[in-house]
């Protein structure tokens, strides 16, 4: 027979199994509401003595972390994953629980048992369709940045607004705020991209080199910031010169005007400013897959178009076929410039498998547009 205090046992424990499996299914982000009310820290007494951590970089299954109270000078503490976290990913920018040996010494080795609740989830996708495979295939790029850092050159490789579009997409999808970067300025002007935006409110600063950096650091101070760009766009040199001791390999753009893919994993690097804050180096990316996005959050990505679809029909997909969009009259009327309807209608036709995929950030009117 089973005792009135057994039974309470079993309860438990069957609840604790519960808790425990949805653990295991969940994507390692969005976190699905539980079945039972029951508050899940009841299943984390365990690791009350973990010490926080923050990820500066992630390399074949070995977590670089650091440990914010123990002050910059630190040394950096090299963890892997714990079982218990089961399928959940860990990137940079997570902050961690640690246990085990965390005092970074030579061979020392902690774990990471906890990731804490994510502030924000920079994502992409391989592809921009969501019914192919490639589509499906979702990458988190860094979790808790507060801003993306879009990072174009102005010549060599030539910009690609359709690409910045793309960026923007992103940073609003993920409540994340953008900052338009805008690097060898020493080999062009910035007058057809800033243009472009004219009726965007979105910040951008021009990088040239020798120059100085001050407005760019005053953007950056106490925040987490992380670069995104094509390859070759001058992510790392920036990190450089930002941070002297980064020595981050910078590599040679190609002739076609391609880089090289010089950086192959995200870092972190903290930022010697007084006010404290990270900047985040990524390799270079070919294109920024939005089929994690949906077809009405694509839309935020333009605040400058947002405004004219209260006068569409219900239920419209404001592709150029709908008679009836009111994005073209918004258009004609000179409320918003035409190439920005075109990249988001491109945008729209991308995610549902047609456009092209070679060159899908490429908009007319780019330096490059049509060759
Ligand atoms: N003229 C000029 N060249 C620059 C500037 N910034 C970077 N470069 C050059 O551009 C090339 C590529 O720079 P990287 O910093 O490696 O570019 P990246 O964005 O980190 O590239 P990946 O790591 O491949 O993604 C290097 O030869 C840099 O010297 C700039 O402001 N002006
Ligand atoms: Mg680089």
């Amino acid at each position: 027979m089973v005792g009135h205090g057994d039974r309470q046992e079993l309860t438990r424990r069957r609840d604790v199994l519960a808790t425990r499996r949805r653990e295991y299914d969940e994507d390692d982000v969005r976190v699905r509401p539980g079945k039972s009310s029951r508050p899940r820290t009841r299943t984390r007494p365990r690791h009350e003595d973990a010490v926080d951590g923050f990820v500066v970089a992630v390399d074949r299954g070995r977590y670089t972390c650091v440990l914010p109270d123990a002050g910059p000078d630190a040394p950096t503490v090299t963890a892997m994953r714990a079982r218990e976290l089961g399928r959940k990913s860990v990137v940079v920018g997570d902050r961690v629980g640690l246990v085990g040996d965390t005092s970074g010494a030579p061979g020392a080795l902690a774990r990471i048992v906890r990731i804490a609740e994510r502030t924000s989830v920079l994502r992409r996708t391989a592809e921009d369709d969501a019914t192919t495979a490639e589509g499906r295939l979702e990458r988190v790029v860094v979790a808790n940045a507060d801003q993306l850092v879009i990072v174009s050159a102005l010549a060599d490789p030539p910009p690609r607004t359709g690409f910045i579009d793309r960026c923007l997409v992103a940073a609003f999808d993920a409540d994340i705020e953008p900052l338009l970067c805008l690097t060898k300025a020493d080999l062009a002007g910035p007058e057809a991209v800033l243009d472009y935006y004219t009726e965007l409110e979105l910040p951008y600063v021009l990088i040239r080199p020798g120059a100085e950096l001050g407005a760019l650091r005053a953007l950056l101070a106490g925040r987490v910031s992380v670069l995104v760009g094509h390859s070759g766009v001058g992510k790392s040199t920036l990190v450089n010169r930002l941070v002297p001791e980064a020595d981050r390999a910078v590599g040679a753009v190609s002739a076609i005007g391609r880089g090289r893919h010089t950086s192959t994993s995200a870092v972190a690097l903290r930022l010697p400013d007084a006010a404290g804050g990270w900047i985040i180096d990524t390799p270079g990316v070919r294109s920024f897959g939005l089929a994690h996005v949906s077809a009405e959050s694509l839309l935020h990505g333009f605040p400058d178009l947002v405004e004219a679809t209260v006068d569409c029909p219900a239920n419209c997909q404001h592709t150029a076929d709908e008679a009836s969009c009111a994005l073209d009259a918004w258009v004609a009327a000179g409320k918003a410039d035409p190439r920005r309807l075109a990249s988001y209608r491109r945008l729209l036709a991308s995610r549902s498998g047609e456009g092209d995929p070679r060159e899908p950030e490429r908009n007319p009117g780019d330096p490059l547009a049509g060759s």
